[in-house]
């Protein structure tokens, strides 16, 4: 990484999967400002329900995400809600050769897909507190 460009950093969580981690993926994307630029800000408002972003359509939001994480230096995923466009994202960017860290809390009962757990080009963090997922990212973007 140049010192004069910011690092891009695509931050992927759930939005029609559930909106249960919202306040979480709030919590990441800030944090992860230090490192550099999170261009999809978005997943972590609040507002924006399972309803979504009023007005742009499927196909604009489709290309719009797509670009940026072609964009993007590095994918930051929480993958503890399953979520299709997430797991999709991740797909996009092991065939892009983007470096990836997927957070995921296990609890009972549920098991990471082994798509993502077996995929040798992801890396998946277990976590149990923001601050323990704060410092995975430390080790990551460092
Ligand atoms: O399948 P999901 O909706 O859970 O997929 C979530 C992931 O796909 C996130 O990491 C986003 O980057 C991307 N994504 C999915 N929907 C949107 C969206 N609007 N805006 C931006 N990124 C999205 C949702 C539209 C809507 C619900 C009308």
């Amino acid at each position: 990484m140049g010192d004069f460009s910011l690092m891009k950093i695509y931050f992927a969580g759930s939005i029609r999967g559930g909106r249960e981690d919202a306040e979480l993926y709030h919590s990441l994307i800030e944090y992860m400002k230090q490192y550099g630029e999170v261009l999809t800000e978005h997943v972590g408002k609040r507002k924006l329900s399972v309803a979504g972003e009023k007005g742009n359509s499927e196909s604009y939001i489709h290309h719009r995400d797509l670009e940026w994480l072609v964009a993007s230096d590095v994918l930051v995923a929480e993958v503890t809600i399953p979520s299709l466009g997430v797991g999709y994202e991740i797909g996009r960017a092991v065939e892009q050769k983007k470096k990836i860290l997927c957070l995921y809390r296990s609890h009972e009962g549920r098991k990471l897909s082994a798509m993502i757990a077996g995929c040798p080009d992801v890396i998946v963090k277990e976590y149990h507190t923001l601050s323990e997922a704060k410092r995975v990212i430390d080790d990551f973007l460092t």
